[in-house]
């Protein structure tokens, strides 16, 4: 059996039916970003395939699993346990499915709040979370599913304003990583223009 159908089927038991098939649009999505790139098309699958792994672990086990394996928990995290499936996912990649690419342990780990200068998996899995074919919730989804196979950087600074505007209107607690992320894409632009 081939490596990512071995992959396929253990995390199958450990998600709920949508959130699958969500993994599957995403794993798809990010093959299809990384041919426009030139990226490895089998990094960028085994990442959008594994990004949301820890989803389904309660969140107490989430903050459990941080404290038992020194992984830190902001403030914001404490308070937000959701945000923790990124960290605890990249660490249950790493032990669970055991995945070694320390490319494809990073997107996991950032691929929700993204961070300042991404590399191109990162973007690539921060990216296809966002357009895959299912999720049809945000605004602007045609403009940005556009944009993401003419422009990385700024398809990432589009979402995250998105992203931040969405959590504004809904009263959310913006993690701080995510307004200095956008900062930092946004400045970039300004800079080249
Ligand atoms: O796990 P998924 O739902 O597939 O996607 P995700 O890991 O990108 O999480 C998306 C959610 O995360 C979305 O509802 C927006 C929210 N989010 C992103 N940045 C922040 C945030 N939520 C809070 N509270 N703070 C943030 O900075
Ligand atoms: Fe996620
Ligand atoms: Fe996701």
């Amino acid at each position: 059996m081939k490596e990512l159908e071995k992959l396929e089927k253990k995390l199958q038991k450990h998600l709920d039916k949508e959130r699958y098939q969500h993994t599957l649009g995403v794993m798809y999505t990010s093959a299809a970003l990384a041919m426009a790139y030139h990226y490895d098309m089998d990094k960028a699958m085994i990442a959008g395939l594994l990004h949301d792994c820890a989803k389904n672990v309660p969140n107490e086990k989430k903050l459990e699993l941080c404290k038992k394996h020194h992984i830190e928990v902001t403030d914001i995290e404490r308070e937000n346990p959701f945000l923790l499936h990124a960290k605890v996912g990249a660490w249950i990649a790493r032990k669970k499915y055991e995945v070694t690419d320390e490319e494809i342990l990073h997107a996991i780990k950032v691929h929700t709040t993204g961070e300042p200068a991404m590399n191109t998996l990162d973007m690539i899995l921060f990216i296809a979370d966002y357009i895959e074919p299912r999720r049809d919730k945000a605004a602007n989804l045609a403009e940005i599913r556009e944009m993401a196979f003419q422009s990385l950087e700024k398809t990432v600074e589009k979402i995250l304003y998105d992203t931040l505007h969405y959590l504004n209107e809904k009263s959310g607690r913006i993690d701080p990583t995510t307004e200095v992320t956008y900062e930092y894409y946004k400045n970039r632009r300004d800079e080249k223009l």
